[in-house]
């Protein structure tokens, strides 16, 4: 659907020749557009059209332009210090805001003290907060705690990539053991916030919705105490027998050190993932399958396309890169790094974590040892599509172009992976590696959960001089659409999980 095409004005005088502008907003714009948000939830209308119907609401509302007392109820929301990442907290204003609740937006990387603050302040019905990240997500039950020390009887709703609703259980449960009292909900989606928000706003449910998070945070922490029980100590450092190869052939490098360079996006987009961008950053998972094949000739590869070529022309996406080779050595779980293959003294050392049963699994394992008396080669990287994605993304959605805003960070989010595929791909064929030999990895991930790993990494790539990306207090990436990465040329190279590493 095209907002553009709807002719608004004339259906809206047409409404409101027999309609207060009150009832033209709650019988008829707002029946819609929850109508289009079950469809979605049936898996009739995708994303990007929820988004555009979002977009005719809010045209028409502010048209109609109803009193405030219209609205359902108030939230206040805000990503938490640290946190650069606009696409969650964006969806969650224009659907909310669009489905008839008044939203207070403190924007991206709130104090604490300023969410608690409007908190008291416009006692809203609920708070909702959203992180990208496991470190940001941490700030989550510190503003919990911090609205109970208030006293603050305001429920709060969280959501992000990197939690679950273990993470949401905790994060309902006090330091001293007592549940917050008015409430954590985790939201796995926008649209869980909407029900949720919904009941908490009716009188008639509020009661049961907040006694069942309440049981369930103290059900959390009577589980949390009992797997508390100390269990089997493992001990670090020690791998398992066999493990990866220690005699790989050890490729040369063609410099030593970091390089950095700006790459032609159109190269980059030969290495753009569409399956991933058209069904999970764009929404086309919902679609059933052959509705899927007709969504991308007819909507996505088109919107693609035209996105390319504005990205090109308007220069909100660019593609940074700084990629350096280094001389490294394993010592235990540790990766000795050295500027070249002669130099005696270390740069840094970079620390990874062992899986403690299993396989027993390490990065450092996948390079020779200091014992050895050879050093070995690591690529570090780091890529960004630069700050005007963001800064877009933010200005697309204050003008209400909502679908727009969901096509452009998409592609941004996409870009960045292609662009981290493209420089590992480069640093493969310095190393005359085979096709698809060797893996990156991400710290954040899995096999290496540290994000502060990279406060050793950046000055290392001189990523903040040459590509203009750093890390906030929390680990987050700045520029938003960044991706850091060590590389293993190690043939064997795996991905693998260290447990403990999730929320
Ligand atoms: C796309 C993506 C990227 C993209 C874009 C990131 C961005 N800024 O948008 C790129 C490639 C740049 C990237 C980079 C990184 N990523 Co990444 N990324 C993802 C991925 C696949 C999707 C995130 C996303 O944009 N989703 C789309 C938006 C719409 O979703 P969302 O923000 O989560 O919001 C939805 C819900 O969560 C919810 N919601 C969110 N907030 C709220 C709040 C409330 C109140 C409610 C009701 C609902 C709600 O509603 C939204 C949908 O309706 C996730 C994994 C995943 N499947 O989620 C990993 C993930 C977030 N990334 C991860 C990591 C580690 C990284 C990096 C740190 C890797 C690295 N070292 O380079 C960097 C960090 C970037 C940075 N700036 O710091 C980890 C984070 C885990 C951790 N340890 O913290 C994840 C979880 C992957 C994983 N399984 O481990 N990433």
């Amino acid at each position: 659907m095209d907002p553009d095409a709807v002719d608004i004005q004339r259906l809206l005088d047409q409404a409101l020749a027999t309609r207060s502008p009150d009832a033209v907003v709650g019988e008829i714009l707002l029946p819609a557009m929850r109508s289009v948000v079950a469809a979605h939830a049936d898996g009739e209308v995708i994303l990007p059209h929820v988004l555009a119907s979002a977009e005719i609401v809010q045209r028409a509302t502010a048209y109609v332009r109803p009193s405030a007392s219209a609205r359902l109820g108030t939230i206040v929301v805000a990503t938490l210090p640290g946190d650069v990442h606009h696409v969650g907290k964006a969806l969650l204003v224009t659907i909310l805001s669009a489905c008839g609740y008044s939203v207070a937006d403190l924007g991206s990387q709130a104090p604490v003290e300023e969410i608690v603050q409007a908190a008291v302040d416009l006692r809203p019905d609920a708070i909702g907060l959203s992180a990208l990240l496991v470190s940001t997500s941490r700030q989550m039950p510190v503003c919990i705690q911090q609205l109970d020390a208030r006293g603050v009887q305001v429920p709060v709703l969280i959501g992000g990539a990197a939690i679950n609703r273990a993470f949401g259980r905790r994060s309902g449960v006090l330091p001293d053991g007592r549940p917050y009292e008015p409430g954590v909900f985790y939201c796995r989606d926008v649209f869980e916030g909407l029900a949720t928000l919904d009941a908490l706003v009716d009188p008639a449910r509020r009661a049961a919705q907040i006694a069942k998070a309440r049981g369930e945070a103290v059900a959390e922490l009577g589980s949390a105490r009992r797997s508390a029980a100390p269990g089997p100590r493992l001990t670090a450092s020690e791998s398992a027998p066999g493990g990866p190869r220690g005699d790989v052939t050890v490729p040369r490098p063609p410099y030593w050190g970091a390089r950095h360079f700006v790459a032609d996006l159109r190269d980059v987009w030969r290495d753009l993932d569409r399956n991933t961008l058209f069904r999970y950053h764009w929404g086309g998972y919902r679609a059933a399958p052959d509705q899927f094949q007709r969504l991308v000739s007819d909507v996505f590869e088109p919107q693609l396309a035209s996105l390319c070529h504005a990205a090109l022309v308007e220069h909100w996406l660019q593609a940074f890169v700084v990629s350096g080779y280094f001389a490294c050595n394993a010592d235990g779980d540790s990766l000795v790094v050295y500027a070249d293959d002669a130099s005696r003294s270390e740069l840094t050392r970079l620390n990874f974590p062992r899986q403690p049963d299993g396989e027993r699994l390490c990065l450092a394992d996948y390079f020779r040892p200091l014992a050895s008396g050879e050093r070995d080669v690591v690529v570090l990287q780091a890529v960004t599509t630069g700050p005007r994605a963001g800064e877009y993304i933010d200005r697309l959605q204050r003008s209400g172009d909502y679908a727009r805003m969901l096509y452009v960070s998409g592609l941004a989010a996409a870009t960045a992976e292609a662009l981290a595929e493209y420089a590992h791909n480069l640093a493969r064929r310095d190393l005359a590696l085979e096709a698809g030999q060797g893996l990156r990895f991400s710290w954040g991930y899995p096999a290496c959960p540290d994000l502060e790993e990279q406060r050793k990494v950046l000055p290392l790539l001189q990523a903040e001089a040459h590509i203009g990306l750093t890390l906030s207090q929390s680990c987050n990436l700045d520029p938003e659409h960044s991706t850091a990465a060590i590389i293993l040329h190690h043939a064997e190279a795996k991905y693998f999980a260290v447990r403990g590493a999730a929320a």
